[in-house]
């Protein structure tokens, strides 16, 4: 079993290079974004809530975030491994997530950080915003939100990983291919 945190600064590429990390390694996929969208899109609270916070670029507070991660990791138990994508996001996101882990007897393996300049972070969520749909990516002062607050808030959650010896940073410039096969080189050096 192994479990992935796949991290990186808004529009870095994490769903995206997700989609494929689950397919060669058989692992559950669990986007904290994918699940407030689907919440959102249902009209639930919940939705109402995450929709408040996202569309001005904000993190959903930490109390909301990690009752839904775990409720999302207990309905999965015949799960191999998560990629965790888009979170942990903070340090008590980060915290609460080795605690879920270890009480069912398991840990991340590694954090497999994304590496893309903020210029081309602008570029990637404009394009997108063309045909998400997506109000966090059309507005240009919501993604600066969101990328200063990735600097302040989120960056930080490296630190965790790197005293623990599980960090581990990839170029996330280059094409969606690329970035894959890099993302599979370093995993497979782990698992091996
Ligand atoms: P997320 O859903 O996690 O999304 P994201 O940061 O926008 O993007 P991601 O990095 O997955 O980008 P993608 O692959 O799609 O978060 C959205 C919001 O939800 C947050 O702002 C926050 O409000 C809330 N939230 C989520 N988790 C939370 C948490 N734990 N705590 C609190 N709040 C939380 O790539 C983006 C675009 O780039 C795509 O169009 C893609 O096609 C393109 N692209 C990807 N790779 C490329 C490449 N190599 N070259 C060119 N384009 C590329």
């Amino acid at each position: 079993m192994i479990n992935i945190v796949l991290f990186g600064p808004p529009g870095a590429g994490k769903g995206t290079q997700a989609e494929r990390l689950v397919k060669k390694y058989n692992l559950f996929h669990l986007s904290t974004g994918d699940v407030f969208r689907y919440n959102i899109k249902n009209e639930t609270e919940l939705g109402k809530l995450a929709k408040s916070f996202m569309d001005k670029g904000q993190l959903v507070p930490d109390e909301v975030t990690i009752k839904l991660l775990i409720s999302e990791v207990e309905k999965h138990p015949e799960a191999e491994g998560f990629i965790f994508d888009g979170f942990p996001r903070t340090q008590p996101q980060a915290k609460a997530l080795d605690e879920i882990l270890s009480e069912k007897g398991t840990s991340i393996g590694m954090m497999l950080a994304l590496d893309v300049e903020e210029e081309e972070l602008r570029q990637r969520l404009l394009k997108r915003a063309e045909v998400s749909g997506r109000a966090d990516d059309a507005d240009p002062k919501v993604i600066q939100n969101r990328i200063d607050v990735y600097k302040n808030e989120t960056a930080p959650v490296k630190e965790f990983y790197k005293a623990q010896n599980k960090y581990i940073q990839i170029d996330g410039i280059g094409s969606i291919d690329q970035i894959t096969d890099r993302l599979f080189a370093e995993i497979d050096a782990v698992i091996r």
